[in-house]
């Protein structure tokens, strides 16, 4: 895209981003996807950091990252407050855009081969996402069928009740997610008591809400206790699926009371909404699957490149593309460009 100083003020991020954003998760998902299976989560999570990194050099906006990899010493890519972006030449001023990224949900998943790895970002307008600290989050998420429903301080039976209400059918017919962790024994133990049906997983609760919001993916809701970052990403996705979503911050030490006041949040123990989370009026959400689950089918590497499946949706301009690319490396074979 060539862009002339003066029309810098008017771009808006969803239009005219997007197919930078896709290109982001697509180079992630293409390089984490070459260590499937490899069972080492870390070089997977390296290999789609770097590559994020280096796809966003392309991207003329003068982004900041908002949900990354970590606070600045922690991290030396995709930091928190990390400048993100083309360099704007002199005279021009590109757009400023908030990103919130998961380079690769599901680092385990993609260790092992196991479905569900996905390649994550989201962009807004400056404050359009929450800048969450690095801590867990209660939650529950739904779809938009279950507008105003759900009560994170109510009991599990009531919030079960009131989504099976909404989607017309008996509690005994809705499949829960949760993940599969010691901290949540007591909350299986009561969807399992209120005769709702769970799916537990291993990691991923970001790809789990989003199936939640969409119909037919075979999940009703998702409840638990996940990241709080993969918390705001989840909202940017079910802002522009208009799902449900109601999340708490886990704050339960002194330190981190400190770092969440520090990040200029006022009441830790506020619930959140999705708007709350992603309150921008332009949000961008977009993921590559890395490997093959709900939504998403994984990398497939073939001899002359390989080809990526992404979903990428809008909040203002109300879009839910899956964007299906076949990338090439070499000049296409003999035979023409192969699609598998
Ligand atoms: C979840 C899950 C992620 O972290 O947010 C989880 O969605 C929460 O942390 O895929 P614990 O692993 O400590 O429970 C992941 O599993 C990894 O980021």
């Amino acid at each position: 895209m060539t862009v002339s100083p003066d029309v810098l003020g008017s771009i808006n991020i969803e239009k005219d981003l997007l197919g930078d954003f896709v290109h982001v998760v697509e180079r992630a998902a293409i390089a984490s996807a070459r260590t499937m299976g490899q069972g080492d989560a870390e070089a997977a999570d390296q290999a789609a950091v770097q590559a994020m990194r280096k796809a966003f050099e392309g991207v003329r906006m003068a982004g900041t990252i908002v949900i990354g990899e970590g606070e600045r010493d922690e991290a030396p890519m995709l930091y928190i407050g990390e400048p993100v972006g083309a360099a704007a030449p002199e005279g021009v001023k590109f757009p400023r855009v908030d990103i919130a990224v998961d380079p690769l949900e599901g680092t385990n998943l993609c260790a092992t081969g196991a479905p569900n790895s996905i390649c994550v970002m989201a962009a807004s307008e400056p404050g359009g996402l929450l800048h969450a600290p690095d801590c867990y989050m209660d939650k529950i998420v739904a779809g938009p069928a279950c507008r105003d429903a759900l009560d994170i301080e109510a009991p599990v039976k009531y919030n079960l009740k009131s989504i099976a209400k909404c989607l017309d059918r008996r509690v005994t017919d809705l499949v829960i997610m949760v993940l599969d962790r010691p901290r949540h024994q007591d909350l299986i133990s009561e969807i399992r008591a209120a005769g709702a049906r769970i799916r537990l997983i291993t990691d991923g609760d970001l790809s789990a809400g989003i199936a939640a919001a969409v119909r037919g993916a075979a999940v009703h809701a998702v409840f638990g206790t996940g990241g709080a970052p993969e918390g705001v990403l989840t909202a940017a996705a079910l802002r522009c699926l208009s799902g449900e979503m109601v999340a708490r911050l886990v704050v339960n030490t002194k330190q981190l009371e400190e770092r969440v006041e520090k990040m200029g949040i006022k009441d830790p123990k506020r619930i959140y909404s999705a708007k709350d989370l992603a309150p921008g009026s332009q949000i961008v959400f977009a993921a590559t699957g890395v490997t093959t689950g709900a939504l998403l089918t994984g990398v497939r590497f073939f001899a002359e490149g390989c080809r990526t499946h992404t979903l990428a949706m809008t909040y203002g301009t109300k879009q839910v593309r899956f964007v299906d690319t076949v990338h090439m490396t070499d000049e296409p074979g003999p035979k023409g460009v192969r699609l598998y």
